[in-house]
């Protein structure tokens, strides 16, 4: 069958190859395509197209009707339109911390943009044992950038409560408050999925653990309601690509006007993953302290550089009278610091015991010691959840960090 992408349909390699020469208009019809399907997510398709002979490359994201880890299950189309307005928005915003748009197209439900393969997947990377200097600064400089200008206190109140209504994200949302604030501790779907080694610990230390319960039922009526900012949703390790000097984030699908906690605490929760792995299977020595060290900083620099970045920006953009208050600001952003306390131990908690999981923790092929990373990030995921107020920079999250191990 012709297909000549006026009606959308499932692109498979030999229509991507029409369609980034007619459509997208990026190579000459002659152009002789390699093209590969590179996406690793649960959601989409990812695919990378080069001409060979003149180096030119692009990336086309495809968002098809059926969720490409469970097909069967339908996904709505508009996710691709959320995730389009929000890259455009952060190009805006930080251009130098995403990829380049070129073209959207809205019928397709497919998104052209830069081709950032000279960067690699930060937790791939992590897991490498790769060290990146510059990330806590970048990454910093993304969420303050993103979150605090698209709150009332910068923007005008009617146009910051169109966009809550614009980027109303139902189904992705949906997804979250069911694998993150809520599967992992009623297990009421029986999604999640559990060593048998660990299934007794996951009873006793969260089915049964009804403050721990409560708490995250807590953070999940704030993930709810609180639309503070227009968050990215879904930024862990996976979201974000690195080379020694640039930062990329992409993926910002699940975007929606909710907690900014969401996104600082995704960003430090994730953080804990290569630490663990590298504690657990890494031999002693200089090289596994260095590592250690690299992770622990930086997740003492990206909890102040969020802060003094954010303090700086609010002095110079917060119009709101109210919000200039002596004493508003400190109170704003401590509900923002205790909110990502309590989001990252959601997240180390959901990636351990729910059917999203991270191949730091996957990828630990000695079972004894997966069973231990496991036992540790359910610990360490609990005190963060509960401690949530009092943690308030760096050296609060490692100091439980320490008392659990080491
Ligand atoms: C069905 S989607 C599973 C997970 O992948 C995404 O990246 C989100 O983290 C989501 O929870
Ligand atoms: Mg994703």
């Amino acid at each position: 069958m012709v297909r000549d992408f006026s009606t959308h349909f499932k692109m498979e390699e030999k229509d991507v190859v029409k369609y980034v020469k007619e459509i997208v208009e990026f190579f000459p019809p002659e152009a002789r395509l390699r093209v590969d399907e590179i996406g690793d997510g649960n959601i989409n398709y990812v695919y990378r197209i080069v001409d060979e002979e003149s180096g030119k490359s692009i990336v086309i994201k495809h968002a098809d009707v059926e969720l490409r880890s469970n097909p069967g299950r339908l996904l709505d189309l508009n996710r691709n339109r959320i995730e389009a307005e929000i890259l455009d928005y952060y190009s805006k915003q930080v251009p130098e911390y995403v990829p380049e748009i070129y073209f959207y197209d809205q019928t397709m439900y497919a998104l052209s943009m830069e081709d950032i393969s000279d960067h690699g997947n930060l937790r791939n990377e992590l897991l490498q044992r790769k060290t990146f200097p510059f990330f806590a600064d970048h990454i910093t400089t993304f969420m303050v950038h993103t979150l605090l200008p698209s709150t009332d206190l910068v923007m005008d109140p009617w146009q910051k409560k169109k966009n809550v209504e614009r980027y109303i994200n139902i189904e992705l949302c949906d997804i979250s408050e069911k694998l993150v604030f809520t599967e992992p501790y009623t297990n009421h779907d029986c999604t999640n999925i559990i060593l048998d080694e660990n299934k007794s610990f996951v009873d006793k230390e969260i089915y049964e653990d009804s403050e721990l319960v409560l708490e995250a039922g807590k953070l999940k009526n704030s993930f709810m309601n609180n639309a503070q900012a227009l968050i990215h949703g879904d930024l862990h390790t996976g979201s974000i690509f690195v080379k020694e000097n640039s930062t990329k984030v992409i993926d910002p699908e699940f975007a929606f006007y909710g907690p900014m906690g969401y996104d600082l605490g995704n960003v430090v929760g994730n953080l804990f993953f290569p630490w663990m792995n590298a504690y657990f299977t890494m031999e002693n020595g200089t090289e596994k302290d260095n590592f250690l060290n690299y992770i622990e900083n930086t997740v003492k620099l990206v909890l102040s550089l969020f802060c003094q970045k954010f303090r700086k920006l609010y002095s110079e953009t917060v119009s709101d009278v109210m919000a200039k208050q002596a004493g508003y600001l400190d109170w704003y952003l401590g509900t923002v610091l205790e909110n990502a306390a309590g989001t990252a131990g959601l997240e180390i908690i959901r990636r351990t015991v729910g059917d999203a999981k991270v191949a730091d923790i996957t990828g630990i092929e000695q079972r004894d010691k997966r069973i231990e990373v496991e036992r540790a990030l359910i610990r360490l995921g609990k005190r963060f959840i509960k401690e949530r107020k009092s943690i308030n920079d760096g050296d609060d999250y490692l100091k439980i960090l320490k008392e659990l191990i080491g």
